[in-house]
Formats: C-alpha cells, sequence, structure tokens
C-alpha cells in the first residue's frame, strides 16, 4: 500500500511538473514588416520619422544594431527565416511572381513544423511571397500547396506582394469571399481578351500611377504587376488591408488562448511595400507621403497587437520579434512623392544602397527582441541573422534543432549574451557578399552600379571591396587594396562557404 501511494504521489508530481513544463512554453510571435529600412524606426536614432509604438518594443526589449535579412530582397528572405537555410542553396529563391509555385518543399523541416512538433498552434497572416500550388494554379478550387503544407495550422495571406495580381487574400486553401459565379483567372503571360490594363485605359489609374513595371491589370485604382480577370467579391480594398490583417491576426491570439495551446504567428506586414495606400487614417500623418504613412500604420498595427496581447495577460509569456525582410526603396515602380517627400528623413540610416543592394542598406535591418520579464532592456552590437532564429527559437522549446545554415544564438537574441555569428553570406538579386568581424567583402562583379529605376546603388564593382563597417558604416572607404593580405582571406573564405 505505502508502495502504492509512492508511486502515485510520484506520478502526480511527474504530471504537475510536466503541465508546468507545458505552461512555460512561451509563445513566439514574429512581426516582419515589408522593404523597412534601418533609419525607418525612429529607436535606431538615425531618421526623422516617429515610430512610437516599435520604439516601444525597442526600449523594452533587446535592439540590434548589427541584424541582418538574408538578402536583399524579400522572397529569399522570408525562404531563410522559415527554413533556416541560406537562400542562394535554391535557385528558385528569387523574387517570385503572383502565381510562382511554393519555393519551399513540403517534406522540408521548417519553422513552423518545428513548433507544431512541440504542441504549439501555428499561424502565418499577411505577405507570403513564398509560392502557392505545385505548377499552376486553380484560383476558384482548393489550392494544392500552401503554408498549411510547410507546418501552419493556419494560414490567412496575400498571395505575393500587394504589387502583383491576383488581388485576393487566400484563406487556408481558398481564395477569400470568391463568389462561385465569378471565376477568377490569373497570367502572368498574356492578358486575357478585353480587360483593360493600365496601358490601354491610363484613366483607371484614380490612385496611383506606374513609374516603372507595375503597367498590367488595374485594380482599386492602383495599377498591378500581373493580370487578372473577374474574382470581383474576392478583390481587397488596400485601405483596409492592415486593419483586416490585424484582425485576422488578433481573432488567431484569441483562439490559441482558448485552446490552451501555446501560438507561433508569423505577422507579415505589408507596409512599406509599394503601392503605398494607408488607410485614410494615416494619410497625410508623417509628411513624408505616402511611404511614411505606411510605415505610420505598420507602427499602428505593432503597438495594436501588443495592446492585444496585453488585454489577454499574455505579454509575460510571449517573445515578440520585430523585423523587415530587406533594406528601404523609394520609387519602387510608382509614382508616390516617395522622392519628393523625403524632406531629411534617411530611410537607410548612414548606411549605403537600399533594397536589392550588396552595400549595408540592402540586408542590414531592424530587429528587435521583447518579451516582458524576462528579456532585460538593452542594445546589442552583436552580428545576428534572420536565418539563426530557427536554430535559436528550437533551443528555447526544447525542439529539434534540424536547420541545415540556421545557429542557435537565443542567449544573443534574448540579450544574454554577446557573442554572435562570427560570418554571414548575403545575397542581393542573386550576387553573395560576405560579413565576418568588422568587415565586409564584396568580390568583383559585371553590371551596372546603380540600380537606375531606383536609384540605388546596388554594390556592383569591377574592383573586389573590402569596407570596416565599424569604423565605416557608410561604406564610403574601401580598404581592399590597402588591406590586400585581410581582403584575399576572406575572399578565400568567402569562396569556401558558398563553393559547390
Ligand atoms: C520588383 C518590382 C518591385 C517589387 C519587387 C519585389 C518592378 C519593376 N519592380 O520586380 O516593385 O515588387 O519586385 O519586392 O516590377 S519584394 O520586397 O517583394 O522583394
Ligand atoms: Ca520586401
Amino acid at each position: 500500500m505505502k508502495k502504492v501511494l509512492a508511486t502515485l504521489a510520484l506520478a502526480s508530481m511527474f504530471i504537475s511538473c510536466t503541465q508546468e513544463e507545458e505552461k512555460k512554453q512561451p509563445n513566439v510571435l514574429v512581426i516582419y514588416a515589408d522593404d523597412l529600412g534601418y533609419g525607418d524606426v525612429s529607436a535606431y536614432g538615425q531618421g526623422t520619422l516617429n515610430t512610437p509604438n516599435i520604439d516601444a518594443l525597442a526600449a523594452n526589449g533587446v535592439r540590434f544594431t548589427n541584424a541582418y535579412a538574408t538578402s536583399a530582397t524579400c522572397s529569399p528572405s522570408r525562404y531563410a527565416l522559415l527554413t533556416g537555410q541560406y537562400p542562394w542553396k535554391n535557385e528558385r529563391a528569387k523574387i517570385l511572381a503572383g502565381d510562382a509555385p511554393m519555393l519551399i518543399d513540403s517534406a522540408s523541416y521548417t519553422m513552423a513544423d518545428m513548433f507544431k512538433s512541440q504542441g504549439y498552434q501555428t499561424s502565418v497572416v499577411g505577405k507570403w511571397h513564398l509560392g502557392l500550388g505545385n505548377g499552376s494554379i486553380n484560383w476558384n478550387e482548393d489550392i494544392s500547396v500552401t503554408p498549411n503544407d510547410i507546418g501552419f495550422d493556419y494560414s490567412y495571406i496575400m498571395a505575393a506582394t500587394n504589387d502583383r495580381t491576383p488581388t485576393v487574400f487566400v484563406d487556408n486553401r481558398r481564395v477569400d469571399n470568391l463568389s462561385a459565379d465569378d471565376s477568377l483567372f490569373v497570367s502572368y503571360k498574356e492578358n486575357f481578351e478585353g480587360e483593360p490594363t493600365a496601358i490601354s485605359n491610363p484613366e483607371l489609374m484614380t490612385k496611383m500611377k506606374w513609374h516603372h513595371g507595375h503597367n498590367q491589370s488595374v485594380h482599386n485604382g492602383v495599377p498591378r504587376i500581373g493580370y487578372m480577370k473577374g474574382g470581383k467579391s474576392a478583390l481587397w480594398v488596400d485601405e483596409d488591408m492592415a486593419d483586416h490583417f490585424l484582425d485576422i491576426a488578433k481573432g488567431q491570439i484569441d483562439k490559441s488562448t482558448e485552446s490552451e495551446k501555446p501560438f507561433f504567428m508569423y505577422y507579415a506586414l505589408h507596409e512599406p511595400h509599394v503601392p503605398r495606400v494607408p488607410h485614410q487614417r494615416f494619410v497625410g500623418k508623417s509628411g513624408l507621403g505616402p511611404r511614411g504613412d505606411a510605415i505610420l500604420e505598420a507602427d499602428w498595427c505593432v503597438g495594436e497587437i501588443m495592446k492585444h496581447l496585453e488585454s489577454k495577460g499574455l505579454l509575460e509569456n510571449t517573445l515578440v520579434v520585430f523585423s523587415s525582410d530587406n533594406g528601404p526603396v523609394l520609387n519602387d515602380g510608382y509614382f508616390d512623392e516617395a522622392v519628393e517627400k523625403l524632406g531629411d528623413h534617411t530611410p537607410a540610416g548612414v548606411l549605403r544602397g537600399g533594397k536589392y543592394s550588396l552595400f549595408e542598406a540592402g540586408t542590414k535591418i531592424p530587429l528587435i527582441v521583447s518579451w516582458k520579464g524576462k528579456v532585460k532592456p538593452s542594445v546589442s552590437d552583436a552580428m545576428v541573422c534572420q536565418l539563426d532564429l530557427a536554430s535559436s527559437f528550437a533551443t528555447l522549446i526544447g525542439a529539434k534543432s534540424d536547420f541545415e545554415d540556421s545557429k542557435n544564438f537565443i542567449d544573443t537574441f534574448l540579450g544574454e549574451s554577446e557573442v554572435g555569428r562570427e560570418n554571414l553570406v548575403l545575397e542581393a538579386t542573386g550576387r553573395l557578399s560576405y560579413r565576418k568581424g568588422d568587415l565586409a567583402y564584396i568580390p568583383r562583379y559585371k553590371g551596372n552600379a546603380v540600380n537606375k529605376q531606383v536609384n540605388i546603388e546596388v554594390g556592383v564593382s569591377e574592383d573586389e571591396q573590402l569596407y570596416d563597417i565599424k569604423n565605416d558604416p557608410g561604406q564610403q572607404n574601401d580598404i581592399f587594396k590597402k588591406q590586400a593580405d585581410t581582403g584575399n582571406s576572406l575572399k578565400e573564405e568567402f569562396e569556401k562557404a558558398t563553393e559547390g
């Protein structure tokens, strides 16, 4: 009898321990902006725009001054974030069309799979841009491959970008709000007979005109990339997009609270990517035109989602990461006054280049980690990369860390260590560069030094380049020739890291 009682007592201790353990699993919320620059967040002390809600996250968390996306464009950075693999290892990891097939192999182990394996409720809300389906998509039926096939229990996404067709949301496997008697068709090859475009019917561009690209189908007064026909009931209203995604994201948080499961949510904001069409509430508020207004809208969303967590009593149990997929761009294809109304604001801060660039501003982005009661407010200069979030989260929650290039730096992300990555390979529109310690090495490339359409220096030169970014963060002094030995040893390391 005694033995039985002792066993029972032990068993109940064990049960309460495991329940206790389960309770401790923190929620993880990744808020990921689109094309937000290092200088666009006022906590970084560089530009003139005020982002009070993101700043509040920084004031309560760790603000990283030396953080990178893997790439200077969207799809590759997102690919790396979710797979923990360098995107240049997958030749399809480039800016995708709106009807491109899913970039991530359903059989691969993703960040979402990792959370799911530990009993998390996983969701993605917002911009996707990692492809859908497995070749050709019938937008009027269940879509065969969606985020739900790579570890997300729930997905509510814009298929690609806000400047690409189809301008609809996909709810798990279905186009949301699509009516059966008005089918939706999408093409990136040719227009549908009789359908207007920005070229044939420029009068349809009531809200914004195209500057380069973006002259195909027109929806909501805004011309887009790609052709589209039908599906009227499902077409989004750009002005309402932020509110819509926010509502869905809040709803998912509520759902996980009810289910008592911890959650992992990838909340992918669409701002300030083009077309910048924020809600009327934000129009004119930044003084910088639509780009600045869109950033204020994104900042507001950050504040609202944090308020929601607080109202649910979840702040102490939720790790929040805020970052951006690539650096800033002003004119990315529309006449939207981003250049004209910039004033003294510096979206890239002191950094050189921008979106699409091998220079620092292409990939060095704001990154903030906040977790009330767990993370002490601080500023970290450690070199960190979004690529390493997968393994770091895995370590945090005790999951398998089976990611090819993702390394565990959870202590650094939580502000408990200053040890960062020793080196990092970065990518910009298919070209690669190398970071190590305080140095940035850019190999020789053929091509134009400036992408004239967007007016950004892309880092291409017939000379190899080496910069000491600690003393020269704006990359004004190429020291390759002066420090040829160091330059050549970095080059060797870079070639070794990227061979094959
Ligand atoms: C480019 C688009 C640009 C933007 C970018 C993707 C043109 C001329 N330019 O091809 O406007 O959509 O793709 O941006 O079409 S990203 O942030 O999603 O990578
Ligand atoms: Ca982007």
